[in-house]
């Protein structure tokens, strides 16, 4: 039975138990109720929990396909996050708990991140980092991450994080689409044991980016040794963080941002090869992230929070920083991988600062269930009430592994569907209240409204169909960074005659009770691993090398990473296929984007299946990568093509 079917016939029920639901910050369903009867009301009280400068003249704002939220209105995102909790009973409250992947350990208090913040803040300005400009994050999961965030948030810089694990080429790719001003990275950072090189990965992008001014370096490294191979520090350009921050003061002025001032820009992937820069806003942004982490998370004030994402994705901004700061929570924070030194350090973690709260992804639940019960069976994760699951569809099985050997029965499960471009939580239960089935993200939170749709924008009440967002939202991205006609082709055409609705490129099934079922993209984007990948991008890294002519990239299901690439290649003339060169392409991958999209298979063939027209049919590229007997082949203008690949595949030679 394949994946989806399996979903399909899944109709077990879990209701919040009556323990729960006694403490649950929401525990009826009168909040969706009055959501629904008038959203903005809902928004704007949940606006009204922020601290604003001064307050909003109007809430909502919609001219399809562009919103704004909250106009007139004035705040700064670290005030939120920092100021207003050292002021009382947060003050000394541990902030962020922090483990490094080698066992180093650090607890910083509100208090403590409200200094840090300010004195780098101060230290920006130095480096003339004004209101506006671009700051390029590229780091380890380290506590630095966050007061780098939260410092351009202070005096109102866009920031833009890159996940660590990106290539030189990726990194340049997306500083000179910001043109940032200021790069900030460490000598390296620590995963599975080894160093990942990040400012020598950092120089190697900077060759090409005029736009950069100024580099700052935290010392990750022990500074014991005087091991420079990880920092060539170049005199003007690079500064170390500690040098920059030494005489700083503790007290930085926060920039008073409007509602719609951008707080970041976040590159996703997207069906060209260029990745697009999502932009975020102050007011929306912090609003829908804030009332997410605290309603879906059932967020208390003992909480101990622990996002496993890293801060290079979208969750890692809203659910490890700016929503559970922005609440006074108790973040964990880990550098590292769940299986180093052992494969029990997620539970060895649980355990150690009794974690309350778990939100990780469906991809790291199967390789859990994969490597055993014995792992967490070791130890005492009786402190978790709650758990939560992102990125992708949790298979029924999975779920239910982590209901009973992570949950021990006991903790709702919170499987919560978003986007980079929605910036918080959509579609969730509500812990305490809805019914959960594995396998589904339920139904829209209070304030959000979806609906399942056909090609023509007629709503299917019951069976699959697209998925589309109905109503504007305070996180929504406001425009793609630079190219606003992108935003609204990628998110507002699907439908021409509804341009005001918004097109997720999700596809899913409603059943009988209203429920959503999230099938998975319908577009060229696949989902490896919990993170979005472009088949475009990694084609045009394929041909971008010498030998290959030319490249289509397929995903192909994977038993723990959910998706995987399957790369189908022909060769320039001169060149000959050999298990060396498919080596070679997948590591050329690796450098021109990054370990995550190198394929799993590359298939040399003299030939892509093609239309008459000469568009490359993925469909049954697909059915070859799945083993799957294959669809129409009529439309091809060579059928002669695809039985040699198929037979191919099946040889792996
Ligand atoms: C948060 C995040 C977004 C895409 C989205 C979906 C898939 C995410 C779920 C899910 C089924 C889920 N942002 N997706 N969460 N599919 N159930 N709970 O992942 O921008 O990187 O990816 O991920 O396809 O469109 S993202």
């Amino acid at each position: 039975m394949s994946e989806i079917d399996a979903l399909l016939q899944e109709n077990r029920k879990f209701a919040p138990s009556r323990e729960f639901r006694r403490e649950a910050l929401v525990s009826d369903d009168s909040l969706y109720k009055s959501a629904a009867a008038d959203p903005e009301a809902f928004w704007e009280k949940q606006a009204g929990e922020l601290q604003w400068f001064e307050k909003w003249k109007s809430v909502c704002d919609w001219k399809a396909p562009h919103v704004k939220w909250f106009e007139g209105g004035t705040l700064n995102a670290s005030v939120n996050c920092l100021d207003r909790h050292v002021t009382g009973a947060r003050r000394n409250k541990a902030a962020l708990i922090w483990e490094g992947e080698p066992g180093d350990r650090r607890t910083l208090t509100y208090w403590d991140l409200y200094v840090e913040t300010q004195k780098f803040a101060n230290a920006l300005t130095k480096l003339g980092v004004k209101r506006g400009d671009r700051v390029a994050i590229y780091m380890p999961m380290i506590p630095e991450t966050a007061i780098a965030m939260l410092a351009c948030a202070r005096i109102g810089a866009i920031h833009s994080v890159v996940f660590g694990g990106f290539s030189p080429e990726s990194l340049r790719d997306r500083i000179e689409d910001a043109k940032a001003k200021v790069l900030i990275t460490a000598d390296g950072g620590y995963r599975r044991g080894t160093i990942v090189p990040l400012k020598r990965n950092a120089d190697k992008a900077l060759e090409g980016c005029p736009s950069i001014e100024h580099v700052v370096v935290v010392q990750r490294r022990p500074a014991a040794g005087g091991d420079e191979a990880f920092a060539e520090m170049r005199a003007g350009r690079d500064h170390w963080w500690h040098d920059v921050i030494r005489n700083e003061p503790a007290k930085c002025e926060p920039a008073k941002m409007k509602a719609e001032d951008v707080l970041y820009i976040l590159y996703t992937s997207g069906t060209t090869g260029k990745p697009k820069g999502i932009v975020h806003t102050t007011g929306g942004y912090l609003t829908g992230a804030a009332a997410t982490t605290k309603l879906v998370f059932d967020l208390k004030e003992d909480d101990v929070f622990w996002c496993t994402a890293d801060v290079g994705w979208v969750t890692g901004h809203s659910y490890l920083v700016y929503g559970p700061l922005a609440n006074g929570a108790t973040c964990v924070m880990y550098e590292g991988a769940p299986d180093w030194p052992e494969k029990d350090r997620f539970w060895s973690i649980c355990e150690r600062y009794g974690v309350t709260i778990l939100y990780t992804a469906p991809t790291a639940i199967r390789a859990f269930m994969k490597w055993g019960d014995q792992w967490p069976a070791k130890h005492d994760l009786s402190q978790l009430r709650l758990l939560g699951s992102v990125g992708e569809p949790i298979n029924p099985e999975a779920w239910i592994w982590y209901q009973q050997k992570i949950g021990g029965g006991r903790c709702p499960i919170v499987d919560t569907w978003w986007q980079t471009e929605t910036g918080a939580i959509v579609i969730s239960p509500l812990p305490g209240v809805t019914e959960t089935k594995p396998g589904s993200a339920t139904m829209p939170l209070p304030g959000f409204s979806a609906a399942l749709l056909d090609a023509n924008a007629k709503e299917i009440k019951v069976g699959g169909g697209l998925l589309a967002l109905t109503r504007p939202w305070p996180s929504i991205a406001r425009t793609i960074w630079g190219d606003d006609a992108r935003y609204v082709q990628t998110y507002f055409s699907k439908w021409p005659n509804r341009p005001d609705l918004y097109f997720p490129g999700d596809g899913a099934k409603r059943d009988e009770d209203g429920y959503y079922w999230i099938l998975g993209r319908v577009d060229d984007v696949l989902n490896v691993a919990g993170h979005r990948i472009g088949t475009m991008e990694v084609e045009s890294a394929l041909v971008e090398h010498p030998a290959v002519a030319e490249a289509a990239v397929v995903g192909k299901s994977h038993e723990l990473k959910g998706q995987a690439l399957a790369a189908f290649v022909t060769l320039r003339e001169g060149f000959q296929h050999s298990s060396d060169l498919r080596d070679e392409l997948r590591d050329f991958v690796g450098e021109k984007i990054g370990a995550i999209a190198k394929p799993d298979d590359i298939l040399f063939s003299a030939d892509l299946p093609k239309t008459r027209s000469g568009k490359i049919m993925r469909r049954l590229l697909r059915d070859i990568a799945e083993g799957r007997a294959m669809g129409d082949t009529s439309t091809l203008a060579d059928p002669n093509v695809v039985a040699a690949l198929k037979e191919q595949y099946e040889g792996k030679e």
